[in-house]
């Protein structure tokens, strides 16, 4: 399905899934609950134009990139939603990244302004409401910042219909969102996969928020499930599989409130899937989406799943499983996923070569290989650069071998995605010393904590094993499918 041939030319995604639920009666409605406030659709569309006003006011052009750097909660709303409402362009990150790694983006993204505090933005929401500015329904509304090959930040720039698309399609056809809905996302709103869960998808049909600003810990997931009773709950394999943990050693959960449970980020294994069922009640639908395509574009449906699986096309994406020469490959023949969308990102923010190589037409490369079984469902077959999903996040080896090669005792390494007792993958570093003979102590341990002052939490190597020599090419690289092919080491 394409924008162009349902949405006018002036469009502002803030008017459509904020001032849009007054405009039809709901007003009164609840957008946002939560432990930092509770917010109706009359009062979160004043609080947007009165912070977008204030946005005006202060210099700030449409089309300038305001960053946003804060925890889940009302600010984190009329910070975004706000700045689509002036024009401009919102920028949310993590704000679990190290500063250095804000600046880089912050730079990257060319940011005129930057919400790193709640307090301002809700003073500021004060402010004499201004109007929706009129944008193009294509014209530039939110970048989102993803992971390179080598850990170097992406800047995905999405447009203002792509939240609409996105409703139309998995919130729709998938979901089957109603205003009588409550969606809680463990996985945050910087997130793409958090963004729709909880904002768009629920925005779009007047449904509410659980928002929550603390870390999501079983136990403090459980409370908020408790207290907020939400109809629609996602997270990521990981948050599933530590939930299990937790209820296998006691823990007590009330899951009755929720009619779907929805997970995504990296492959669900099936034996995740039958111990929810078991313990709640509930299927997880498992789907794949990414940055790039703003979110969900392949998935199990509600009473269909098959545990293990990526289900079908979510109605109104088109997919192919290619060959190298682009041609269809046959039933359970594994190729590359390419996908047509009108959610798919508009290029790469500064990264005109990278945009070229993912970019075809109305396609795009998933860098997925995938295969498709008789029954038309399908299966992950694994990426096809070197890239780990990890507890839903990025890692990439080649960041993450760095980090180790940067200490002193070590020569070479090389990083591979292992499987946990889980079935979810984590990093597993095959390393060369630079002396050889007895390895000291608890060297691993220590290349543990090493990465961890220098990397994202999620990043550290979980398995490290000493080699006296890593497999390579006649040409000298790094065979890392020979590392994968190994038998698993527990350390
Ligand atoms: C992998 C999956 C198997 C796959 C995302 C939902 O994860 C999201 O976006 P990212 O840009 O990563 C995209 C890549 O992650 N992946 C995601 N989900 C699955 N692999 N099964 C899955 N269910 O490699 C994909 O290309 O971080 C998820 C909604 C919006 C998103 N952005």
């Amino acid at each position: 399905m394409r924008a162009a041939d349902y949405l006018p030319a002036a469009f502002n995604a803030a008017e459509f899934f904020v001032a849009r639920n007054v405009a039809e009666g709901r007003g009164d409605a609840l957008a946002i609950v939560g432990d930092a406030g509770t917010f109706t659709y009359a009062q979160l569309d004043r609080a947007v134009r009165g912070f977008s006003a204030a946005l005006l006011e202060q210099g700030v052009h449409p089309g300038d990139r305001v960053v946003l750097i804060l925890p889940d909660g009302p600010a984190w709303a009329i910070g975004f939603w706000g700045t689509l409402a002036a024009g401009c362009v919102a920028v949310p990150l993590n704000p679990g990244l190290r500063a250095e790694e804000h600046a880089e983006i912050i730079e990257d993204c060319g940011a005129q302004v930057i919400l790193n505090d709640a307090e301002p933005i809700l003073r500021d929401a004060e402010h004499a409401p201004g109007a929706y500015a009129r944008t193009h329904r294509d014209g530039f509304a939110f970048f989102l910042y993803s992971s390179g090959t080598t850990g170097e930040p992406k800047g995905v720039v999405h447009l203002h219909h792509d939240m609409w698309i996105c409703a139309r399609t998995y919130g729709e056809k998938l979901l089957g969102t109603s205003a009588s809905d409550r969606a809680f996302s463990v996985a945050k709103l910087f997130f793409a996969y958090g963004l729709g869960n909880g904002q768009y998808f629920p925005m779009d049909v007047g449904a509410s928020s659980v928002l929550f600003a603390g870390r999501p810990t079983p136990e403090a997931v459980f409370e908020q499930v408790a207290r907020y009773r939400p109809t629609l709950f996602f997270a990521v394999p990981t948050a599933y599989a530590q939930m299990l943990a937790a209820l296998d050693a006691g823990a007590k959960a009330d899951f009755s409130s929720v009619r779907m449970c929805v997970s995504a980020g990296e492959a669900l294994p099936a034996s995740i899937f039958n111990r929810w069922l078991a313990n709640t009640g509930l299927e997880i639908c498992d789907g794949i989406g990414s940055t790039e395509i703003t979110h969900i574009f392949l998935s199990n449906a509600p009473g269909e799943c098959v545990p293990g699986s990526s289900g079908r096309a979510v109605p109104g994406y088109e997919l192919r499983i290619v060959d190298e020469d682009g041609a269809d490959v046959g039933a359970d023949e594994i190729g590359d996923l390419i996908v047509r969308g009108d959610s798919t990102m508009a290029l790469y923010w500064n990264k005109h070569e990278r945009t070229k190589a993912t970019l075809a037409g109305e396609w795009i490369r998933t860098g997925d290989k995938y295969r498709r079984d008789a029954q038309g469902v399908y299966w992950h077959a694994g990426r096809s650069d070197d890239m780990l999903k990890v507890s839903g996040m990025w890692v990439s080896p080649v960041e993450v071998e760095s980090a180790l090669t940067a200490h002193e005792s070590v020569l070479e390494c090389a990083v591979i995605g292992r499987e946990d007792r889980d079935g979810l993958t984590k990093p597993h570093a095959y390393v060369v010393l630079r002396s050889s003979g007895e390895a000291p102590g608890d060297l691993a341990g220590e290349l543990q904590s090493f990465v961890k002052e220098h990397l994202a939490p999620h990043k550290y190597p979980r398995w490290v094993t000493i080699v006296d020599a890593l497999p390579k090419t006649a040409t000298g690289k790094t065979q890392r499918f020979v590392l994968r092919g190994k038998a698993p080491v527990e350390v």
